[in-house]
């Protein structure tokens, strides 16, 4: 069949919005109609050519909602019809990483994901002939795409594809962050550095949780009040305070319960481990950093009980999570309408680019 996308053909340059054939579901495969997507750092990262993975021609995009069209032979939980979320961290629950309680990161099909194509693999995608790469397993930035049945999560049909499409990735990587990972519990003190697309959804997951004191810090003095609105109970501007560490120990009386770093720099990433509580402090990165860059502290930090982890996809275990937390949204449990600042059709997609370099968007969503 043929499909509108938006192609990546080489690193740094602007998407096409062209045309492109699509082959249909191989076994254990299923063809989904994506509905709504949203553009993710993650995908700018790569378009920019910093990410290692990152090959080209490709269709980027991971953060979709969709309904499924067609399933290939031997898929059993997916029919025409379901309304799915794409997961770009499957759950096969058969893996040994699946089998794991401690792990979300299912390596089923990790190897042929990370080549952009699809476990067989091959690719479904091709323009005149020569095949273009799959991303992250999802391909978003199709109108139509074709994932493995293990990298779909059935979400339910009354919940709207523009707002839950963020569910994908954003939402449930700050939340989850909190819930599954973390498990940050009712009266501890949470400190976020980075106020974005992630770092909000992890002031409301704290918010959600009872947190006590929520902290943020963030250098654009500007994230302050959408921050107040989502539960941040204080505000520290690097910019304006002497010593940052110093500013969250005074707030939290002795240092984090736990912290987050959602921003992707590896100096913010010393600080928030050096903010954290003497003796039982976690700190947890969840931005991801340029290419090559390390990160360090005095070993006593740890010694004296502070601790340093990393979380992908907030924890959560795609296909039994991601329809809890639609749910969570539906209840009105969880804010994502707030945070989806701008809806484009895929011919605009390169203006959603263009809002998250200038900083003025939060989620920008295309509406297919
Ligand atoms: P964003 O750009 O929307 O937000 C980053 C925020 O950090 C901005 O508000 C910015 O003002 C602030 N900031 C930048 N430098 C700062 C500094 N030195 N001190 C304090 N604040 C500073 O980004 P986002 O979409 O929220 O993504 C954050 C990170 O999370 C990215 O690195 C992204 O790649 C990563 N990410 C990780 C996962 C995962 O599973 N681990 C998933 C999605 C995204
Ligand atoms: O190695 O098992 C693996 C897969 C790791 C994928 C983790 C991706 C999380 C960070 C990238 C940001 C996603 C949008
Ligand atoms: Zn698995």
């Amino acid at each position: 069949m043929k499909t509108r996308a938006a192609v990546a053909f080489e690193a740094g340059k602007a998407l096409e919005v062209i045309e492109v054939d699509l082959e249909g579901p191989r076994a254990g495969e299923v063809l989904v109609e994506i509905m709504a997507t949203g553009i993710c750092h993650t995908d700018a990262f790569t378009l920019s050519g910093d990410d290692p993975e990152g090959a080209f021609p490709a269709i980027l995009g991971h953060e979709g909602a969709g309904i499924v069209r067609e399933v290939g032979p031997g898929v059993t939980s997916l029919k025409p019809g379901d309304h799915v979320i794409p997961l770009y961290t499957p759950e096969c629950r058969t893996c040994n990483f699946c089998l794991n309680p401690k792990t979300n990161l299912c390596q089923a099909i990790r190897e042929t994901q990370g080549q952009g194509v699809m476990p067989d693999g091959s690719s479904r995608f091709s323009l005149d002939g020569k095949p273009l790469r799959h991303y992250m397993g999802c391909s978003t930035f199709s109108n139509f795409t074709v994932l493995p049945e293990i990298a779909l999560a059935k979400v339910r049909q009354d919940a709207p594809f523009d707002k839950i499409c963020y569910i994908g990735c954003g939402v449930t990587t700050g939340i989850g962050a909190v819930v599954y990972r973390a498990k940050v519990e009712p009266g501890a003190n949470v400190v976020v550095f980075g106020l974005g697309g992630i770092g909000l959804n992890v002031i409301q997951g704290a918010r959600m949780v009872g947190a006590n004191k929520i902290v943020g810090v963030d250098l654009n003095p500007a994230k302050r009040e959408l921050a107040m609105k989502f539960g941040m109970t204080d505000f520290i501007n690097p910019g304006e305070v002497d010593d940052v560490v110093e500013a969250i120990l005074d707030i939290t009386g002795g240092g984090a319960d736990y912290s987050f770093e959602c921003i992707g720099n590896v100096n913010v990433m010393r600080q928030a481990l050096e903010c954290c509580h003497k003796g039982w402090g976690e700190s947890y990165i969840i931005g991801v950093a340029g290419a090559g860059q390390e990160i360090s502290t005095r070993p006593f930090q740890l010694v004296t009980g502070r601790s340093w982890h990393g979380v992908a996809f907030g924890g959560a275990r795609g296909r039994t999570d991601v329809p809890t937390i639609v749910d969570w949204y539906m209840d009105g449990k969880i804010n994502i309408d707030d945070l989806i600042t701008h809806t484009l059709p895929l011919d605009d997609i390169n203006q959603g680019f263009d809002l998250m370099h200038k900083g003025e968007s939060i989620r920008s969503v295309v509406v297919y």
